[in-house]
């Protein structure tokens, strides 16, 4: 008995050793049929695991001379070779990010796909409109420039990109750009002074020749199918605004990461851009991890838009200067004058997030901030910009230029209050407690008063202070009028509709604005 467990023990490891070598070999043999196109660009590379239905373009053999025919006469040895770290030099202190690391990668590389896998199988138009890529840059390192140029290049069916555009806003040195504009499809466009980063791209898309715009910041790796969800998009719509998933690329050891595909734009209110959670009850409505995401704002460098409805809404503010705020003032404008925000998750762009500026800002970085910032909420926010002071007072009495021109395009395009955007795109963000203040609410010496649970009235008005009976003591706490649990309430803000007391949470409930309220009464 116990001999026959023993052989038959024996022949099972003997199997398992056959079965693992079989599995092994099989694994690493060539794919056949080296004639269908799939397998061509399916094939391993760099220690990758195959991803069965998804498309890359990897550095085997067969893709070389596609590439160099990307490049034209363009000489990347040589541009690369031209500015390297010096020997003893901190590789973070010019960029902010490890150049060792960048340079040592090279102008290319595979990234792994981070789309969810269902991505792979959507189909998009065969005709869809092409698209200027703009590129705005001051003293950005030569190897993550090129990988963002290349990967652009490799990574997008070529029929899309009409042109890239490189605006170097000011670089010390003019070959950075000048020599990159002899890989075809690349202009380079010089700044004759520093304009920063807004004025740069307005630039860019003024001489843009596609009738779509897509952003890129100067130091992006796009991944695969990046284009074609976003272009899609903005043909279906053209009032949408749309941005990838965007991909961390460390800045220490340049690893491509997978970013969440659960977050969107918010700020609080000092006007600083977060990355947040969906809503929870958007995220269990959402049963196809391919459809785009609201969201409230961009983060502000990687978008795609119509140029003739980036024209209409007024480009940028630029008033604006070198970085920060026109991701605000761009996705107020949007949503508040007809268009939406979303960011789609089967288009993924790879970013190097850094820790700090590694330029210098001529008029100091935090008061560019608060100017830049300062113009998006005078302009946009009307009486929520308080919460903006309060949250950064020292934006209280500094320099911000004239905004006339941007309050005139406001009113040209007829858009819609920001309490219309706290209440339809970003009714998460908690406008902060105010201090309740007690008080009588009085017209024409009569005073508004609660009857029984529901009636509200006007009579005479009795007591002061302490003395003053419950039935007549509001308190204001905007945008509310509350008296213990309920609130004011109207139906419309019209004259003749009538004032109920409701829970303060409801739909209705009348949101401040004292002069609304004699309108009614
Ligand atoms: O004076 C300048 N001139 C420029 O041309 C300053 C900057 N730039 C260029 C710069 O070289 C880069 O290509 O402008 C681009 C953006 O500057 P970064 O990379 O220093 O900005 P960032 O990535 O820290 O900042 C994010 O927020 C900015 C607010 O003004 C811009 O909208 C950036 O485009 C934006 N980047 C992204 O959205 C990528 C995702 C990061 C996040 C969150
Ligand atoms: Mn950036």
């Amino acid at each position: 008995m116990r001999r026959i467990r023993a052989n038959a023990i024996a022949i099972l490891t003997v199997a398992w050793i056959l079965g693992t070598f079989y599995y092994l070999w099989q694994d690493n043999k060539p794919q056949s049929s080296p004639s269908s196109a799939a397998s061509q660009t399916r094939g391993r590379s760099h220690g990758q695991k195959v991803v069965p239905g998804r498309l890359e373009i990897h550095r085997e053999d067969r893709t070389i001379p596609l590439i160099v025919s990307l490049l034209g006469s363009f000489d990347e040895k040589a541009y690369l070779a031209g500015k390297q770290l010096k020997p003893g030099e901190d590789p973070y202190r010019e960029h902010a990010f490890n150049l060792q690391e960048s340079d040592r990668l090279g102008s290319e590389r595979a990234i792994r796909d981070t789309r969810h896998y269902r991505c792979a199988s959507l189909n998009y138009d065969t005709e869809l409109p092409s698209t200027s890529i703009i590129i705005t840059f001051h003293n950005e390192a030569r190897s993550t420039l090129l990988r963002t140029i290349k990967s652009v290049l490799i990574r997008s069916p070529p029929s899309l990109i009409q042109e890239i555009i490189l605006i170097d806003d000011f670089s010390s040195d003019p070959e950075d750009c000048q020599l990159l504009a002899q890989i075809p499809k690349v202009r380079c466009l010089r700044n004759g002074r520093r304009e920063g980063l807004i004025r740069s791209r307005v630039r860019g898309a003024n001489t843009a020749s596609a009738s779509i715009l897509t952003f890129l910041d100067s130091h992006c790796e796009v991944n695969t199918d990046w284009l074609q969800p976003m272009i899609q998009r903005v043909k279906e719509d053209h009032t949408r605004v749309v941005s990838p998933i965007i991909d961390v690329i460390s800045l220490d050891n340049f690893a491509y990461l997978a970013a969440s595909a659960d977050l969107r734009g918010g700020f609080d209110w000092s006007l600083h851009f977060k990355w947040e959670q969906i809503p929870i009850e958007q995220k269990m409505a959402r049963s196809d991890p391919t459809q785009p995401i609201r969201t409230p704002v961009i983060a502000g460098g990687i978008f795609v838009m119509d140029k003739s409805w980036f024209n209409h809404l007024g480009q940028y503010d630029t008033h604006m200067d070198i970085w920060g705020g026109e991701n605000f003032e761009l996705s107020f404008r949007v949503w508040m004058c007809g268009g939406s925000l979303e960011i789609l998750p089967c288009s993924r762009v790879g970013h190097v997030f850094r820790k700090r500026h590694p330029y210098d800002f001529p008029e100091g970085n935090a008061l560019t901030y608060i100017k830049n910032t300062r113009r998006a909420a005078e302009v946009w926010m009307d009486e929520y910009k308080q919460y903006y002071y309060s949250a950064r007072p020292s934006a209280q009495g500094k320099a911000f230029g004239s905004i006339a021109e941007r309050l005139t395009l406001r009113r040209k395009l007829n858009c819609k209050p920001f309490r219309w955007y706290m209440e339809n795109v970003y009714p998460e963000l908690r406008v902060p407690e105010q201090e309740a203040v007690s008080s009588v609410l009085k017209q024409g010496g009569l005073c508004l008063e609660t009857r029984g649970t529901d009636s509200l009235g006007l009579s005479e008005c009795r007591g002061i202070g302490a003395n003053r009976p419950q039935s007549q003591r509001w308190e204001l706490i905007e945008p509310l009028i509350r008296q213990q649990d309920l609130c004011l309430a109207i139906s419309a803000f019209t004259v003749g509709s009538k004032v109920r007391m409701e829970p303060c949470n409801a739909k209705e409930t009348l949101k401040t604005h004292f002069n609304n309220i004699s309108k009614v009464l």
